[in-house]
C-alpha cells in the first residue's frame, strides 16, 4: 500500500465481494487510490456473512498472495474500506449505493447471480428470488432487485444514477445486466418514472480475467507464515491479470488505464476471445479432468493427453470463430497453456465445474453453432459437452458420488437417473433442457451424433480412454 488509508473515501460499491474480485478489481483501486483517494469500495455479500466476518477485525485488509514456480509475492490491499452483508444489513447497503459519492456500483455475482435465462439472456421472471423481489420491492435479495431499489431512491433524491459495471464472465456482460435491470424495473413497477430513470443508467462491459482458486486452509496457513501475521482470509491468485473495459461512465471513474486496464470502445471481441478460449477449456478440462482423476487444472494439463487435446479444441475450433489475427490468437493460446500448467495455483476441476448449465451456453455452445453453421467439425467442442453431461450423472467413474453444484442440479440428477447410463437417451433428453441448449442445437444432427458417440465412450471406456483417441484426431 503506497497511500494512507484514513484519506480514503468510498466511491464504488460492489456486489459479490468474493475472492475473484478481490484479486482483480480491488487490487486495480488498491494502485490507483495514492492519486485519487475517492475511489474506495464498499462491498456487499449477497448470500453469506463469512467475508464481513474474516475481514472486520482486520479492519478489511487482506493479502493478495501472487504465485507461480518462482515463489509467492503478497501484497496487502487495503482499498475495501467496509463489507456488508445485504441478508442483516440490506437497508443500509441500499441506503450506501444511494450516497451521491458511489459513482459505480460494480457487480461479480457469477452466472447465476443475474437470475437469468442462459440461452437467451433475458431475465428469468420465475426465479424465486425475482418472484420475491417483486413482491417485496424495499427488501430485496438478488442483485437485479438491489440494484432497481437503490436506482429508484436515487431518482427519488433527484441524483443522477451510479454507473453499472458488470465484472461477470457473460457474453456482453454489460448488455446483460441492462437488459436484466430494465426489464425488472418494468415489472417492479413505480411507473414510467423509474422505468425512464433506469434507460439513462450506463451498463458498460468488461473483459476480466485473472484464475483465483478458492482459498483453503493450507493456502491460509502458507500466506500466514510468510507475513507473520494472522490473515483470516488471503487470496491465491496468479501474476497475469488484464482487465477491459467499455470507456461508458457517465457519473466519472478512476483513470483505471493508469494502473494497466484497458478502455476500449467495444469489448465484445476481447470477451469472445476470453470466453471461447479461456473459459471454453477449462471447462473441457474440469469434466474430463475430473472423470480422469484429476484434482487441480496443473494436473490436468501436464496430462499430454489433455493437453493435446485442449491446444487442438483452442486451434482447430475455436480459433476459427474470432475476429482477431491468427497471430494474436496463437500468441494468447500459448500464454493460456502456460497458464493452466501454474504449478502452485491449485485451481480445482471440481471449483470449475460448478455451475454448467450456467457456463455452457457461452463457453462451448456459442461456438458450436457458429462452427455448425458453417459445416466445420465440432468434435472437441462436443467432448466437452458430452462430459458435462457424463459429469452431472452424479456418479464417477468408479462409482462414487459427484458432488454437483449447480442451481439446476436436481433437475440433472433426474433426467440422468431417468437415462440410467443410455447414452443416446441421456444426451437427447439433456439436449432438451432449454435454458441450456435453447431449441436449435437438439434438432441438430451433427451436434446429436457427436455428443452422444463421446458420451456413449465416456460411459463404456471412460474419460482417459476417450480423450486419447480425441486428441489424436486431426
Ligand atoms: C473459471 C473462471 O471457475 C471457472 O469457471 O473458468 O473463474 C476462470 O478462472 C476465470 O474466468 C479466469 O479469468
Amino acid at each position: 500500500m503506497n497511500y494512507d488509508r484514513s484519506t480514503v473515501t468510498p466511491g464504488i460499491v460492489h456486489l459479490g465481494i468474493g475472492a475473484f474480485h478481490r484479486a482483480h478489481m480491488a487490487a486495480y483501486v488498491d494502485s490507483l487510490l495514492k492519486d485519487n483517494p475517492s475511489w474506495g469500495i464498499i462491498g456487499a455479500s449477497l448470500r453469506r456473512p463469512d467475508t464481513r466476518e474474516a475481514l472486520a477485525p482486520q479492519d478489511f485488509l487482506y493479502t493478495l498472495a501472487i504465485r507461480d514456480a518462482s515463489g509467492t509475492q503478497p501484497r496487502i490491499i487495503g482499498s475495501i474500506l467496509d463489507v456488508l452483508d445485504a441478508n442483516t444489513q440490506r437497508a443500509q447497503l441500499i441506503e450506501t449505493m444511494a450516497n451521491p459519492a458511489i459513482r459505480i456500483v460494480s457487480l461479480t455475482v457469477t452466472e447465476k447471480g443475474y437470475c437469468h435465462d442462459p440461452s437467451t439472456g433475458e431475465l428469468d421472471e420465475t426465479h424465486p428470488d425475482i418472484v420475491h423481489d417483486l413482491a417485496h420491492p424495499d427488501a430485496p435479495i438478488s442483485a437485479p432487485g438491489i440494484i432497481a431499489a437503490a436506482l429508484d431512491l436515487r431518482r427519488r433524491r433527484g441524483l443522477i444514477p451510479f454507473t453499472v459495471m458488470s465484472c461477470d464472465n457473460l457474453p456482453s456482460n454489460g448488455k446483460t445486466a441492462g437488459r436484466i435491470v430494465r426489464r425488472f424495473a418494468e415489472l417492479r413497477g413505480g411507473g414510467t418514472n423509474l422505468t425512464n430513470y433506469v434507460q439513462s443508467v450506463s451498463f458498460p462491459s468488461t473483459m476480466i480475467d485473472r484464475i483465483v482458486p478458492a482459498t483453503t486452509e493450507a493456502d491460509r496457513k502458507i500466506i500466514n507464515e510468510i507475513i507473520g501475521l494472522d490473515d483470516a482470509w488471503p487470496i491465491m491468485t496468479e501474476p497475469f491479470t488484464q482487465w477491459v473495459i467499455e470507456d461508458a461512465f457517465p457519473a466519472g471513474r478512476p483513470p483505471f488505464e493508469t494502473v494497466g486496464a484497458q478502455l476500449v470502445d467495444d469489448v465484445e471481441p476481447y470477451e469472445l476471445m476470453k470466453l471461447r478460449m479461456l473459459n471454453g477449456s477449462h471447462s473441457t478440462m474440469a469434466y474430463l479432468g475430473y472423470l480422469a482423476g484429476y484434482q487441480y487444472v496443473s494436473e490436468a494439463i501436464a496430462d499430454p493427453e489433455i493437453h493435446q487435446l485442449i491446444q487442438g479444441l483452442m486451434t482447430k475450433e475455436v480459433m476459427p470463430t474470432l475476429p482477431m489475427p491468427r497471430a494474436t490468437l496463437e500468441a494468447y493460446r500459448d500464454q493460456l497453456l502456460a497458464r493452466f500448467a501454474n504449478p502452485a495455483l491449485k485451481h480445482r476441476t471440481w471449483q470449475i465445474a460448478m455451475d454448467g448449465t450456467q457456463k455452457l451456453p457461452q463457453r462451448l455452445l456459442g461456438t458450436i453453432r457458429d462452427r455448425l453453421e458453417k459445416g466445420q467439425g465440432i468434435q472437441r467442442l462436443a467432448l466437452g459437452v458430452a462430459a458435462w453431461m457424463r459429469y452431472v450423472t452424479g456418479i464417477d467413474e468408479a462409482g462414487q458420488p459427484i458432488d454437483v453444484k449447480d442451481p439446476m442440479a436436481a433437475r440433472l440428477r433426474q433426467i440422468a437417473d431417468g437415462a440410467g447410463g443410455d447414452a443416446s437417451r441421456l444426451a437427447g433428453d439433456l439436449a432438451e433442457v432449454t435454458e441450456i441448449f435453447g431449441t436449435d442445437l437438439k434438432m441438430n444432427a451433427t451436434f446429436a451424433k457427436e455428443v452422444t458417440t463421446h458420451l456413449a465412450s465416456l460411459f463404456a471406456r471412460g474419460a482417459a480412454v476417450t480423450m486419447a483417441a480425441v486428441a489424436e484426431r486431426r
